[in-house]
């Protein structure tokens, strides 16, 4: 028995001794020492397939470099294709978090008489900024026991009891982060299948639409403001303010906090944001955001940051990368994943920000380009893609892919003809319109008239 059983169970007795409160403490001690041999035993388990699991990717792995130089015939892109497909999956993928009984939370439904107007974060006034923030803030505090209406949604299943980790204080927050990781570890599950999930495929627009949606909705409860709206990150404002590797307009020590340091030990985020209490619960570490080992829940940190440190993405995407988007006519292309997919046919993998000519295993693995230029420029938190909902910034910089596939989407519509099917996506598959992952009762196909769902951007790029 552990000394805190033991301590349990003298408390217990002295209870009976002072209150004659005797009854069946003997029992009661014995089931709960059952039970707490019972969750060893579990997390034994846990362990072991975990241990398993990492010789096995260890293993394909160390086979695919091997035969690295052998491969004449194939490309660098696709040997890395391989060596990243040997690192997907391999385990049996664990529930949550589930909906906590709101399915469809963020959808209205019928659309609203007046639409919500996402704006330009740096558009926004000092108090719209401040607000912005402390809505975020305000999300970590709606947990199961707070009493705050959303109190409810924040008593999901966390990943974190399936991959064996101490579960932290469940919130409105971490929900969302908890949703993007297991999206990305269960890639290559009996979960879903490797090209079928919410990233490195067609899904990814819709998948973070309704993410958005859920989470703007979230954010209006929480501060108590039905008009709060999402702002979105116009990236051209990187450039235009004249120093793009440090993009002052976004990282503000008054707001969204500084751009934390290319020094590791002094990379956490400074200024009101951390100010507030935001810090983070569940992170992931190690080489692989695709396997249960790399979660590390309940150790609290401040938010981490490195912006324009790394060598491979000198600055975020700008006007050149939107015209080029706009050039691409076709919603997707088979094999409709992230390798072997032509970014110059397929506009989900441009904006995405694969590109087939790409020989780096980073950008192979993570995208270097557009919308994965965002993750890389801003560093750290952000680049560990599975976990980058902990930096509020994910949420802001998504809104902006997802205005941009507006605009392309508009751009279509206007169009007409071929380019005007399925509300300007044409070529979207039929294969990858069904269930979201995390949100089985939202269909991909749902996301595509984003106007029906309530919400507009204040500007939209064209194309020239
Ligand atoms: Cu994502």
């Amino acid at each position: 028995m552990s000394n805190a059983g033991l301590i349990g169970r003298s408390l217990l007795g002295l209870a009976c001794l002072l209150f004659g409160a005797c009854g069946d403490q003997d029992a009661v001690s014995q089931k709960k020492e059952q039970g707490s041999q019972k969750i060893d035993a579990t997390k034994e388990k846990v362990g072991e397939k975990i241990d398993a699991t990492k010789e096995k990717v260890g293993e394909k792995v160390a086979e695919l470099e091997q035969g690295f130089y052998d491969w004449s015939n194939e490309t660098k892109h696709d040997v890395l294709c391989k060596v990243m497909d040997g690192m997907i999956g391999n385990h049996d993928g664990v529930p949550g978090p589930g909906t906590a009984g709101a399915a469809r939370w963020g959808i209205p439904a019928k659309p609203p008489a007046k639409a919500k107007v996402r704006r330009s974060y740096s558009s926004l006034s000092d108090a719209e900024k401040k607000k912005v923030v402390d809505a975020f803030v305000a999300l970590k505090k709606v947990t199961t026991g707070s009493g705050s209406p959303g109190s409810s949604r924040a008593n999901y299943d966390s990943i974190c009891g399936p991959v064996g980790q101490p579960q932290y204080e469940r919130n409105l927050y971490d929900y969302y982060v908890e949703a993007h990781m297991n999206a990305f570890m269960s890639m290559g599950t009996p979960v879903e299948a490797h090209h079928s999930m919410s990233h490195m495929g067609p899904q990814f627009l819709p998948w973070h639409r309704y993410l958005l949606l859920r989470v703007e909705a979230d954010l209006a409860e929480a501060i108590g403001d039905p008009e709060f709206t999402l702002p979105y990150w116009d990236w051209t404002d990187c450039h235009a303010d004249g120093d793009p590797k440090t993009c002052a307009p976004i990282f503000q020590r008054e707001f969204l906090g500084t751009g934390g340091s290319c020094n590791d030990d002094a990379r956490q985020v400074e200024g009101y944001l951390t100010d507030q209490g935001f810090q983070l619960n569940i992170t992931t570490q190690g080489n692989t955001m695709f396997v249960p080992d790399a979660i590390v829940c309940n150790q609290p940190r401040p938010l981490h940051r490195q912006v324009g440190c790394e060598d491979l993405i000198p600055t975020v995407a700008g006007q050149a990368e939107i015209d080029a988007m706009f050039a691409r006519p076709t919603y997707d292309a088979a094999p409709y994943d992230s390798c072997n997919t032509e970014e110059d046919v397929s506009f989900r993998q441009y904006l995405e920000g694969y590109d087939n000519d790409d020989t780096n295993m980073t950008c192979v693995a993570v995208g270097c380009a557009t919308h994965s230029s965002g993750h890389i420029f801003i560093g750290a938190d952000m680049y560990e893609s599975s976990g980058s909902p902990n930096d509020p910034l994910f949420f802001i910089h998504h809104a902006q892919v997802d205005r941009l596939w507006a605009a392309w989407q508009q751009a279509n519509l206007a169009k007409g003809g071929e380019a005007a099917v399925d509300h300007g996506n044409p070529g979207y598959p039929e294969t990858h319109r069904g269930s979201l992952f995390v949100w089985p009762e939202v269909l991909a196909s749902e996301m595509f008239d984003y106007q029906a769902l309530g919400y507009q951007y204040d500007t939209l790029p064209s194309p020239k």
